[in-house]
């Protein structure tokens, strides 16, 4: 265990332990343990003669390697994951007897893995898309799994739809054209043919499908769960993350430039800042329904096309997850990990939302193909915390070594044993619900409502975020090529909102809608990223700075702003070191060419007494662009300048001071506030 992770020891990374191989300072070996001499030329027959079969270390090596790659995940390929833990706030004890939820204190090892949905294994972290945010707690009572999402509705409301959505918004099948966007005919197709998709359709055209950072988004559990308490008594529950740095996002212009210029932004991002120590936490919160409120709501709490209005259904935050630990080895950890939400705990059970209950048969079947057999819950990623026992044997890669000849039930020669349990020894009952209806393919009427609520959706955005959904299916729709298609989710989506749908109707040269609205007036003032918490705590600035700056203002503003939680890199004309006045070096860290304003939270111009052309021309296109994308915008000294030639001075989002305190503190102001909307861009 390296140093700077001492003290993040649990269960789960002492088990770990147990696997982890250091190769370095050691001899090279076959996987046979054979010392091996040559590693660089094959056996021939003569030096330049063929290879011959016999040279074992050859074979080895080159068959291991043809044999490296496993299928990507079919949906949720591209993603990255970390370790932490899990720290319950309040006993839940009143709603479910799960182990893991009834101490204050009490400290659960998790595995956490984010994803975008629709792109490959090697597409960019930056796309519009719905991001999967998936947790592995490793409770004493086996593995929990909480497979969310980061918006709080699904695109269907039965599983059996789900390959239909998902081979419509890949790649189209005859090129495998576009990567990871849902920007094209059959996605749009299969939108307007299919208008339960409406309401994760606003969701995915809104700012949550471009989250500047995994920690800053939230994560939905999306379908209803049933809690269950040691009395017996069942209440549904809806589980959601809300992030402590509050919910961000990219604007699209900007998107779409850091798609290009860092594929792996996000991934980077989250590894950067734990290994920063500035560890991403979520706080855990639930809404809970009682049973007999079943029927209580002008939706149906079993649709997953639908959330629960905070205003209505409070949401009660009950712990903490906290993100302390990068993995050791990417395959073994973030590629093998296999979640499933059919992996429950005593006390958390299932509702019978038609999409949770596809999904149950979904997540085992996958692993089958993807990790090659059924003894993936072996690897050492996927392994729970607490002893397990069963009579399952053999299969490809099996690694137990089950002692005994008894692999059956029931038995007399080991007494009967591995023997079942009962609730009171921690056995899982099933909730024993009565069920009394007739088999039938159908979906219930109070399944049919697909637009109310995208229309609550809609109501409860700020103007800005308006504006940005009319964008977004601007851009979306318009590169569809077929018209009737474009026409069709014209008038879908004025089913929502006429005036929104009209506005893009305009745009992608469609009729606007004649008729179609909604009288919906109600608002959910929580689903706006407006009312999230703000906060200036690990947002990052590029320092843009040459030589000869005011060397002890600056690095006292510096001290400043690092001091309130903000980091940032030095970006210079060229790498090395820049001067300043009183002789004081500081590292520069990129060059205009090996980083972009697109890549920063907010530029602190500095300047310099000495000054090229180039650096004249790279800063003002760094600065042109962060004003742009609404960025806010510090300059002392020399950095003045630039504001004035570019008539940002008095601009929102923009701080001049001559104070280092107050610039510091107006500054920080700035960041926190994520992005200056009120600014008037050309
Ligand atoms: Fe799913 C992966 C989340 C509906 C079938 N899903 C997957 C992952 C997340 C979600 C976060 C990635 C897990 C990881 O990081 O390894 N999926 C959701 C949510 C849904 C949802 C929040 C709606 C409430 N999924 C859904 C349905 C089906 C699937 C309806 C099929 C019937 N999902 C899968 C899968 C995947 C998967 C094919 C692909 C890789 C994997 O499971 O392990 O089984």
């Amino acid at each position: 265990m390296s140093d700077e992770n001492k003290g993040n020891e649990n269960k789960k990374q002492e088990q770990l332990e147990q696997f982890k191989v250091d190769d370095s300072n050691k001899k090279l070996t076959t996987n046979q343990g054979l010392k091996v001499s040559e590693d660089e030329f094959s056996l021939k027959a003569g030096e330049r003669g063929p290879t011959l079969m016999e040279d074992f270390h050859f074979r080895e090596k080159i068959m291991h390697f043809d044999h490296e790659r496993i299928p990507e995940r079919v949906v949720h390929a591209r993603g990255s994951a970390a370790h932490g833990e899990f720290e319950l706030y309040e006993s839940m004890k009143p709603y479910t007897k799960a182990n893991f939820l009834q101490t204050p204190g009490t400290k659960t090892p998790v595995f956490t893995r984010f994803s975008t949905v629709v792109g490959f294994r090697g597409s960019s972290d930056i796309v519009r898309d719905v991001r999967g945010f998936a947790t592995k707690f490793f409770t004493e009572e086996g593995n929990y799994d909480l497979v969310a999402n980061n918006m709080p509705v699904f695109f269907i409301q039965d599983s059996i739809k789900f390959p239909d959505i998902v081979h419509a918004i890949k790649p189209e099948p005859h090129n495998e054209i576009p990567q990871a966007t849902g920007a094209h005919d059959t996605f749009w197709d299969w939108v307007a043919n299919n208008q339960e998709s409406a309401h994760q359709v606003m969701w995915l055209m809104s700012d949550r499908a471009l989250p500047r950072s995994f920690r800053m988004m939230q994560g939905f559990g999306i379908n209803t769960f049933r809690f269950v308490n040691d009395q017996g008594k069942a209440h549904f529950v809806k589980f959601h993350w809300v992030p402590v740095l509050g919910v961000h996002s990219f604007v699209w212009d900007e998107a779409q430039k850091v798609a290009g210029k860092d594929t792996d932004f996000n991934r980077r991002d989250l590894y950067d800042a734990i290994e920063q120590g500035n560890y991403p936490e979520y706080e855990l919160g639930v809404q809970i329904i009682e049973e007999k409120d079943e029927f209580a709501f002008d939706f149906d709490i079993l649709d997953a096309t639908k959330l629960w209005p905070e205003e209505d259904v409070p949401l009660k935050i009950i712990g903490k997850l906290t993100l302390n630990r990068n993995p050791d080895n990417f395959f073994a950890e973030t590629e093998q990990v296999a979640f499933h939400p059919g992996n429950v705990v005593p006390g958390i059970d299932f509702s019978n939302d038609p999409l949770l209950q596809g999904r149950l048969f979904s997540y085992t079947d996958t692993q089958l193909i993807r990790l090659g057999g059924p003894n993936f819950h072996e690897l050492p990623i996927n392994r729970p915390v607490c002893p397990f026992h069963n009579n399952q044997r053999d299969g490809y890669g099996r690694q137990t070594i089950n002692k005994g000849k008894v692999s059956y039930r029931n038995n007399s020669l080991a007494n009967n044993t591995p023997a079942t349990s009962t609730a009171q020894e921690g056995g899982f009952v099933h909730y024993e619900e009565k069920m009394d209806s007739y088999k039938v393919q159908a979906r219930s009427e109070s399944f049919k409502d697909h637009f109310s609520q995208a229309k609550l959706f809609w109501n409860s955005m700020s103007a800005t975020e308006k504006q940005h959904i009319i964008d977004a299916f601007s851009f979306e729709v318009g590169k569809v090529k077929s018209m009737n298609v474009r026409q069709q989710v014209v008038e879908m989506f004025s089913h929502v909102d006429l005036k929104m749908a009209t506005a893009f109707a305009t745009n992608v040269g469609a009729t606007p809608p004649s008729n179609g609205g909604s009288n919906v007036t109600k608002a959910s003032p929580a689903l706006s990223q407006a009312n999230t918490t703000k906060i200036p705590a690990t947002r990052k600035v590029g320092v843009i700075m040459n030589n000869g700056f005011k060397d002890a203002e600056v690095k006292d503003i510096l001290h400043g702003l690092q001091a309130k939680g903000i980091v940032y890199e030095v970006i210079s004309e060229k790498q090395g070191v820049v001067t300043g006045e009183n002789s004081v070096d500081m590292m520069v860290d990129h060059t205009f060419s090996t980083t972009d304003s697109v890549l920063y939270d907010a530029l602190y111009i500095v300047g310099g007494s000495v000054e090229s052309k180039a650096f004249h021309k790279d800063t003002t296109y760094f600065l042109k662009e962060a004003f742009k994308h609404y960025k806010p915008i510090g300059a002392t000294h020399d950095g003045k300048k630039w504001l004035e030639e570019n008539i940002m001075l008095t601009s929102p989002g923009v701080v001049v001071n001559d104070n280092n305190q107050k610039f510091v503190d107006q500054f920080t102001e700035a960041i926190a506030a994520h992005r200056h909307w009120n600014r008037e861009v050309v």
